[in-house]
């Protein structure tokens, strides 16, 4: 018998309410059908083999062809994506699972060749990260390009563009979706002073620099409604090159104000896999998870290299409600059955995480059931 009690006991969040708490965090496959960046069978495959978890949080949907970073990954902009979506989220309902879209705009991780027209990638300010992406099979993985900073009156287009993709969302049949604040991308670029370094409004302070982050929410709150709406940050994360002088503090405030909003959730990427929990780690993701329920928040979903075991443990101790699973749910279709059972749990094939077919993909076998 498992012991994973707490894991595999339903969670209500906003208007949600899960079979448990054993989520799928977003993982970008870059597997969506070309041209257009379309979510097809293959993709509604693998999200229906998931529909066991108490939350699917798809993988990093770009909002606009200017939020694109990478050759493959799937779009919500043309009718064509939110149909192929639909597809996705019936697949998903048939089986009686939840599933949230994520809603992404890169912002400066990104290459002029997948630009409209060739167009410089944008961000707050017009320092090139030092990362790389994905443009095109034939020339694999390139340094980013330097990005242009956004004029101020350009960024209410860009609350505009996940309006629409929150919009679109919802014809698709989502239960909801997660605004990407996370892992170097656009709204992280302005959160974090590493990557702002604006003087107007949208710079400086704090304030000032979640004032994007929070006016994309309320936009996007206003299509969905807050129940509906989770929030993700990588407080620590230096993932593309990004990183802010008082996490503790940047992301507290942001916390506080995504909490004053009533979003359903905040989800946190606390750490990768094989990175060491410690002890600022710890207080960093305290003040967050603290921050967003004092101020009316719902739940705080953690993620980063946790084992259930470890998952079951944060539980018990009120360190998290619910624990996103990255790389057990590559491998592992029907892991809350596993969980359920103590395991065995297949291993994750690192060779096929991006791009490819079925293979590495849909392939993963759920448990013989005796
Ligand atoms: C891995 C490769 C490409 C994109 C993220 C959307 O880190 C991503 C991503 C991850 O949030």
């Amino acid at each position: 018998m498992s012991s994973h009690t707490n894991l595999l006991s339903t969670v209500s969040f906003g208007e949600i309410e899960s079979q448990n708490r054993v989520f799928m965090a977003p993982l970008t496959r870059s597997r969506s059908q070309q041209p257009g960046d379309v979510p097809w069978d293959l993709n509604a495959e693998y999200y229906r083999q998931r529909a066991s978890s108490g939350l699917i949080i798809t993988e990093a949907t770009q909002i606009s062809p200017q939020g694109k970073g990478y050759a493959f990954t799937p779009g919500i902009y043309t009718d064509e994506q939110i149909q192929g979506w639909k597809n996705v989220t019936d697949a998903v309902h048939e089986e009686g699972g939840k599933i949230f879209l994520q809603l992404w705009h890169v912002g400066r991780i990104s290459h002029t060749d997948l630009q409209p027209d060739g167009a410089t990638p944008v961000a707050p300010s017009a320092i090139r990260a030092e990362s790389q992406t994905y443009t095109s099979k034939e020339s694999g993985m390139v340094p980013v390009s330097e990005p242009r900073a956004l004029d101020a009156s350009e960024l209410p287009g860009i609350v505009e563009q996940f309006r629409v993709g929150a919009l679109n969302a919802k014809k698709a049949g989502f239960d909801g979706v997660e605004i990407h604040g996370a892992n170097g991308y656009l709204l992280d670029q302005f959160t974090r002073d590493g990557s702002n370094q604006r003087t107007d409004s949208y710079g400086g302070s704090v304030a000032n620099r979640i004032r994007l982050p929070l006016e994309v929410t309320r936009a996007v709150v206003e299509v969905f409604g807050a129940g509906r709406v989770g929030y993700r940050v990588s407080p620590l994360g230096l993932f593309n090159d990004i990183n802010d002088s008082n996490p503790a503090e940047t992301f507290g405030e942001l916390a506080t104000e995504l909490g004053k909003l009533k979003l359903a959730y905040i989800h946190a990427v606390e750490a990768f896999a094989g990175m060491v929990r410690d002890d600022e780690n710890e207080r960093v993701h305290t003040v967050v998870r603290e921050s967003f329920k004092n101020a009316g928040g719902g739940i705080y979903v953690g993620n980063g290299g946790l084992t259930p075991e470890d998952a079951e443990e944060r539980i018990s101790e009120g360190k998290t409600d619910a624990v996103a699973f990255g790389t057990l749910y590559i491998g592992n279709p029907d892991l809350p059955e596993r969980i359920a059972t103590d395991g065995p749990y297949n291993d994750a094939d690192q060779s096929t995480f991006y791009g490819g077919d079925a293979t590495g993909y849909t392939d993963y076998p759920a448990m013989e059931t005796v």
